[in-house]
């Protein structure tokens, strides 16, 4: 029998669109809505179960950002992963919301559209076209009338709309902060484009680091909530850690420290007083020295005249020469240092040293270097002067970007202390600090009245001195940041204000305001050479203004997506309460761990802030959130076009089909574990499909077998029980087991769940299996299979176990002695000897051997070796000639 499995796909593709089979509405809300859902009658919403109708669940992919080279095989494996579940929910009678779309805008479009020299807009719109086949190629059931795409502006109106409302309730601002600059391109550099601190164009021009105004988001605001709402979350525990990392938050103190009137240049500054976060205050006595941090922007205005050479030149020799991509890189550290110190199972972080404490370890991996600047700093506790260094190890934007040192309590003031023979105080007792700092817990020394006191009470103590005398306080530091949006590129959403010469900052409430498409790619940014876009007069006083030119970051897209699908085409509101409110929150999210952080923050923040605003009624946005694995090329290496080891499913789906690599994808591993790609191994996985297909073709249908009606029954529990904790390879396993068991004989029940439970991972097969059955309807839309416990006759799986088992020792056996081809003799007490009767065919098959089964008291017993006396109730002697 032929297997055109191309015709059955086409086939079924086409059924399952033109019937619109997976397409949904939230149920009692009318479809034609817009007017918000008020024919909905009340509380029809929220509780479809009680009414009679299905329970909604909304299984959600990360959607990609559609690259010209298509879809590559890893996101046919995340996709097919979220599919196998939609269908079985489907099938389980939910009303199940699977969408798709594309992350539109963005730098690689614009940079790939500069290189062809093609507009980024028909560049996306193909690269989008062509994801699009393939998906359908691939048999998701997306319900693709749903499908959201963020470069047109029907999208994009609503980030402007939701920037203005985040300005109106004080959660952006502008401040400065560094790019990365090329003079000969006058443009903005993405990280990306810095190639070892030159233009990636320009392999001679080196990279500026230029002060820019940007907009800022301040997700700071919701930092508590987003890491208080953690714990609630059904997500994988290293992600949960990584979140947790990434807020970062630190209980300690600010301690005020004033700098030295006389060594001060400026009047202004002459008392100024410095904040300083730390975590030890049980250390304060031990402090002799302070660090500042480099890229501090009143750093000169503590260092002295005399010392202004020195410190530019250190300046220039170790902190200039890294470019904010490095800086990028150390900030990331910080909290993935953290990662790795609490997390011992965590994977596949390659950045980041273990360490027990503190910010300052950012630059274990580089040189802490610093320099005096001159100035002093009174130590509020003792009134102690202490010199102030500049250091390129201390973080600008984070506490006050100026830190105690405590050689004595800490290894890297230990090491600093060291390289620039500083004193070192002990204040803890237990460690001996010639050698090492002592980092762990004792009892205060050197430290006046609050000697003898443990170092864990002292903290309190000190603290509550502090504050008593004004020079301090109890504080919690986090290390999340807020979000800077504005891209000085063209691809994305323009941010929606102007710039007027009188009224200055003025929103823009004459949304959208549409990215131009007549552009000039390559000469400075595209946007603010266009002068019709930026000439604009102020919408308050008409007189002359310009326009931002800044875009947005594409995370600001992505943060509300799954959103707009509710309601995708709702063009009055960003999104209609009533079906947000039917289909939100996202049930079950899936996508790859890299977007721990970024992505699934910003969704949280976005979540929280449109919950504030009225829009929203829950916390969260995604319930439940799955890892997918990474898929590697058959060498075990990461896949990319150098190495020649890139799968492309066009290939694949000609070679094999769809439903043969689906099912071979996703036996391979359990879902959320890395796999190799294997040619023999999806050539195995065709062969199976095509034993199946054929066994159909004969199969004479009868009464049930009890056996197999046990072996079904069961079949259903484990595999339904396994495709709910995403083992799929295990279900796998027990779909095949349960084929691999079929007589030539068989019943329509048995067959027709064994296509059901089959479906979710080959779905046009089994659809044209079941049509051949004599069914009129999808399998798509059948019921998931229940089963009957009490059909499940455990002896006959007991049975199963035992002739499988007999069937391995003798492989084992003939491992062990070589014997090709080996007549086998077992030994069965007489209890046991009926089922070795019974199943002696399988035994064969299993080992290769010929097989003789014989009571251990039979009298003409063939026996040269004495095993029969070895025979045990459920473990038969065996002897092999
Ligand atoms: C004195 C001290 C003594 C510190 C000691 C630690 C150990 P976490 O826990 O990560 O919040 N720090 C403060 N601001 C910093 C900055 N802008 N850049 C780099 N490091 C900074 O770390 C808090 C600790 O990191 C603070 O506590 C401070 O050093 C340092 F035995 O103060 B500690
Ligand atoms: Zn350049
Ligand atoms: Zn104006």
């Amino acid at each position: 029998m032929t297997y055109n499995f191309k015709k059955i796909e086409a086939k079924w593709q086409k059924k399952w669109e033109e019937k619109k089979i997976f397409e949904v509405a939230p149920n009692g809300v009318p479809s034609a809505e817009g007017k918000e859902g008020k024919k909905a009658p009340k509380g029809m919403t929220s509780s479809p179960s009680r009414s009679g109708r299905r329970s909604k669940y909304y299984v959600l992919e990360m959607f990609p950002y559609p690259s010209a080279s298509g879809l590559h095989m890893g996101h046919a494996l995340n996709y097919t992963i979220g599919d196998v579940f939609a269908r079985y929910k489907r099938m389980q009678g939910f009303n199940v919301l699977y969408p798709m779309g594309f992350d539109a805008l963005g730098l690689p479009a614009e940079n790939a559209a500069i290189q062809a020299g093609e507009h980024p807009k028909p560049f996306t719109k193909n690269a989008i076209k062509n994801y699009i086949r393939q998906m359908r190629e691939l048999g998701l059931s997306y319900d693709w009338s749903k499908i959201v795409s963020t470069m047109e502006s029907e999208y994009y109106v609503w980030n402007q709309y939701f920037f203005l409302k985040m300005l109106e309730k004080g959660l952006v601002y502008r401040k400065k902060a560094p790019v990365n600059f090329c003079e000969k391109c006058n443009t903005v550099l993405a990280n990306e484009q810095v190639h070892n601190g030159k233009c990636w164009r320009h392999e001679n021009t080196k990279v500026q680091i230029k002060q820019l105004e940007q907009w800022f988001i301040k997700t700071t605001t919701y930092a508590e909530e987003l890491l208080d709402k953690i714990d609630e979350l059904q997500w994988p525990d290293r992600v949960k850690i990584m979140q947790k990392n990434w807020i970062g938050k630190s209980k300690g103190a600010e301690i005020i420290f004033e700098i030295i009137p006389k060594v001060m240049t400026s009047k202004e500054a002459s008392n100024d007083k410095w904040p300083v976060f730390t975590t030890r205050p049980d250390t304060i006595y031990g402090v002799t020295f302070m660090v500042i941090s480099a890229q501090h922007s009143k750093l000169m205005e503590l260092v002295t005249e005399e010392k202004k050479n020195e410190v530019g030149k250190f300046l220039h020799r170790s902190v200039y020469p890294q470019t904010l991509n490095a800086r990028a890189k150390k900030i990331k550290t910080i909290s993935e240092k953290g990662l790795n110190s609490k997390a011992p199972n965590q994977v596949g972080l390659k950045e980041g040293v273990p360490s027990s404490k503190g910010n300052k370890d950012i630059t274990e991996e580089g040189n802490k270097e610093g320099i005096f600047t001159g100035s002093y700093v009174i130590n509020p506790i003792n009134n102690e002067k202490i010199p102030v260094y500049v250091g390129n190890f201390v973080v600008a934007d984070y506490g006050s970007g100026m830190v105690m040192g405590v050689p004595a309590h800490d290894q890297r003031d230990f090491d600093f202390a060291k390289k620039y023979k500083i004193p070192i105080k002990e204040v803890i007792k237990g460690g001996n600090i010639k050698k090492k700092a002592y980092v762990d817990e004792g009892v205060l020394i050197n430290s006046d009245k609050f000697d003898g006191l443990k170092n864990k009470e002292a903290k309190e103590h000190i603290i509550k001195y502090l504050e008593k005398k004004n020079l301090g306080k109890k504080t919690i530091q986090y290390k999340l940041r807020d979000w800077l949006i504005s891209r000085q590129r063209y691809w994305g959403t323009p941010i929606p204000i102007i710039y007027c010469e009188k009224c200055g900052i003025v929103p823009e409430k004459n949304l959208p305001v549409l990215l131009p498409e007549r552009v000039k790619f390559g000469k400075g940014n595209p946007l603010a050479t266009n002068k019709n876009f930026v000439n604009v007069k102020c919408s308050k006083c008409k007189g002359k203004a310009k326009r931002e030119t800044d875009t947005m970051d594409t995370f600001f897209d992505s943060s509300w997506y799954y959103l707009r699908y509710c309601d995708n085409k709702n063009n009055k509101e960003a999104f209609g309460k009533k079906k947000v409110k039917y289909w939100m929150p996202v049930d079950q999210y899936i996508g790859g761990v890299e977007h721990a952080c970024m992505h699934l923050i910003y969704a949280r923040f976005f979540t929280k802030f449109l919950r504030d605003l009225g829009f929203l009624d829950f916390d969260e946005p995604f319930t439940k959130l799955f890892n997918q694995g990474m898929l590697y090329g058959s060498d075990g290496e990461k896949m990319s076009k150098s190495k020649g080891n890139v799968i492309n499913p066009d290939e694949v789906s000609k070679k094999y089909g769809m439903d043969t690599a689906r099912f071979f994808l996703l036996s391979l591993a359990a879902p959320d574990k890395p796999r190799d790609w294997s040619d023999e191994g999806i050539k195995g996985s065709l062969k199976f499909i095509k034993k199946i297909i054929d066994y159909f073709q004969i199969v004479e249908i009868k009464k049930t077998d009890k056996k197999i009606e046990s072996k079904s029954n069961k079949t259903i529990k484990e595999v339904t029980n396994y495709i709910n904790n995403f083992k799929y390879n295990l279900a796998i396993i027990k779909i095949r087991d349960l084929f691999n068991s079929f007589p030539k004989e068989n019943s329509k029940k048995v067959l027709e769940n064994f296509l059901k439970l089959l479906h979710p991972f080959c779905p046009h097969i089994t659809e044209e299996l079941w049509e051949k059955l004599g069914n009129k309807n999808f399998i798509s839309l059948e019921k998931w299979p229940k089963y009957d416990e009490k059909k499940i006759d455990e002896n006959l799986e007991k049975q199963e176990q035992f002739v499988k088992k007999i069937g391995e020792d003798i492989n084992h056996i003939k491992e062990i002695v070589k014997i090709k081809n080996p007549t086998v003799y077992v030994y069965a007490i007489p209890s046991d000897l009926p089922i070795i009767e019974e199943n002696k065919e399988t035994i064969s098959t299993m080992s290769g051997a010929i097989v003789i089964p014989y009571a251990v008291n039979d009298k003409n017993i063939h026996d040269p070796e004495g095993k029969a006396k070895k025979a045990k109730p459920g473990k038969p002697g065996i002897y092999m000639e």
